[in-house]
This record gives C-alpha cells, structure tokens and sequence, in this order.
C-alpha cells in the first residue's frame, strides 16, 4: 500500500521528495489541494474541513500513513484528526519544532509560515514544550506561497527580490536558526539562506517530519520489505497548470500519473 501525503498545492511536494530518496520501493499518493489554496488566510474551521477531506480520500485510496505535509493544515487538525483516521497521521510542527530546538546554539529562532500557522502559535507551544529558553520570532510569509505556487520561483531573481523586501527587517536579528515552517518553502531555501550569507542554520520542518515518520512506520512494520518498482499519483483536485512542472523541476525521472479529481460528497 502507498504512502499517503496532502497539502495546500506543490508544497508537499519537498516531502514526497525526500520520502522518494529515503526509500526508492515505496509508491506515493499525493493529494494537492490546489482548489482550495492557499490555506494560510483561511479560517481554521475550513482549513480543518479540506484536510479532512484529503485524509479520508487517501485513506480511502488506499493509503497505509498519511502525511500531512503542510503546516497550515497541521496547525488546524492536529492533534484532533488523529483520533478520527484508522492509520498512522503524521503532521509537521512537531517534528519541525524539535529540529529547531537541536539546531540552535544561542536560542533564537525565526520561523517563516502562512498567516494560518503563525496565528495558530502551534510552534510557539512546540518549541516551549522542548525548550522553554528559546526566544521565536514568527513572520508570515504568504507571499512566498504565491511566488511558488505560480512557478515564479524558478525566475532567481525575482525570487531574491520577493525575500529582501519581505525580511529585510529581520536581516541583522540576533536568530541563529530559521525554520521553514510552510512545506512550500524549501523549493526556495537556498536564496532565503544566500539572503542570510549562508549563516543561519535552516530547519525544512518537513524533512525533520519524514525523518521520525519513516523510523515510526518501519518499527510497526509498514514499510515494504522487498524491493519494488514504485508507481506514484498525484492527485490534483481541481486545477493547477503548472503543478506537473514544478514536479518534474523538483523531482525528476519518477514514474508517476497525474489524476485531476474533483471531490463529491461520496468521498
Ligand atoms: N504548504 C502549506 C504550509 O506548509 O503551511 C501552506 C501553503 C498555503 O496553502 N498557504
């Protein structure tokens, strides 16, 4: 059975590619809900009602885990939707959370989310239940979704652009670790390094998430124990042109099927 993994759009997609990398004979699928992106200025009723959704449908396609690879969605149905599903829920504040505690050396730490993640100050609970001394400063960052969602990111310089005018206020912070704590981020984690002269320890929240995630799955025997020629699907619910491209630019010489669905109230 796949590994199941939701978010907003394309963000999920660095999850899928590290879990691609890790352990080449599992299949994934993915759901992205590019119809109801993004989910940063939503409400955390309606955000706790799509990701729902996105669970019961992988789960009801099959999925063994699932993921929740956005930590918009983690902010809004954790720990609660874990009660509410029969298989493993992952989420990524957490995982991201406690890779920010270890990484940084005099306790100061930058998270960059959605405006949904940063209201929520589900960090700001993880980290204190870690660490009580660290001191976290939180931006909302969404124009950072916007530039990659539409594939804008992949112009480098229109990218510096968009991360100078945003953080230049936090340039000179005493923050010795950033957590990128919106999965969507990643796809740009060299120029927000780059824009810190390299000098600030990053933390992708759901790199950390994958990390915990396998070894979890592996101890209750969920993992494929032969080798396998995975087969991945993406599931698109409604639209989103440039989702096929950013996934062969992120994540080259896959197999994979693009599906785009729209949800019922069957499902
Ligand atoms: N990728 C999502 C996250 O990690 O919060 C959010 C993107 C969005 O929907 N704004």
């Amino acid at each position: 059975r796949p590994i199941g993994i939701m978010d907003s759009g394309v963000g999920g997609l660095t999850v899928a590619k590290e879990i691609i990398h890790a352990l080449p004979s599992e299949s994934i699928i993915y759901f992205a809900d590019s119809l109801n992106c993004p989910y940063g200025p939503q409400s955390t009723d309606s955000v706790y009602k799509h990701t729902k959704a996105a669970v019961d449908f992988l789960i009801k396609e099959g999925a063994k885990t699932v993921i929740i690879a956005c930590n918009t969605a983690t902010a809004a149905v954790m720990p609660a939707l874990r009660d509410e599903v029969d298989v493993p829920l992952y989420g990524v504040i957490n995982p991201g959370a406690l890779g920010a505690v270890r990484k940084s050396t005099h306790n100061e730490v930058l998270l960059l989310a959605t405006e949904g993640t940063v209201k929520s100050k589900a960090y700001d609970k993880a980290i204190a239940d870690f660490d009580s001394d660290i001191k976290l400063t939180s931006v909302a960052c969404p124009e950072f979704v916007n530039l990659i969602e539409s594939g804008e990111y992949r112009n480098k310089l229109r990218t510096e652009q968009v991360i100078s005018n945003k953080l230049e206020a936090y340039k000179d912070s005493g923050c010795d670790t950033i957590i990128l704590g919106c999965t969507h981020f990643p796809l740009i984690e060299k120029e927000i390094s780059a824009f810190f002269n390299d000098e600030k320890h990053m933390v992708d929240a759901g790199f950390e998430t994958v990390n915990i995630a396998l070894s979890q799955l592996h101890r209750k025997n969920l993992l494929n124990t032969h080798k396998e020629t995975p087969k991945h699907t993406f599931f698109v619910h409604g639209k989103n042109d440039t989702f096929e491209t950013i996934l062969n630019t992120w994540i080259p010489n896959i197999d994979y099927s693009i599906k785009e669905i729209y949800l019922t109230k069957e499902h």
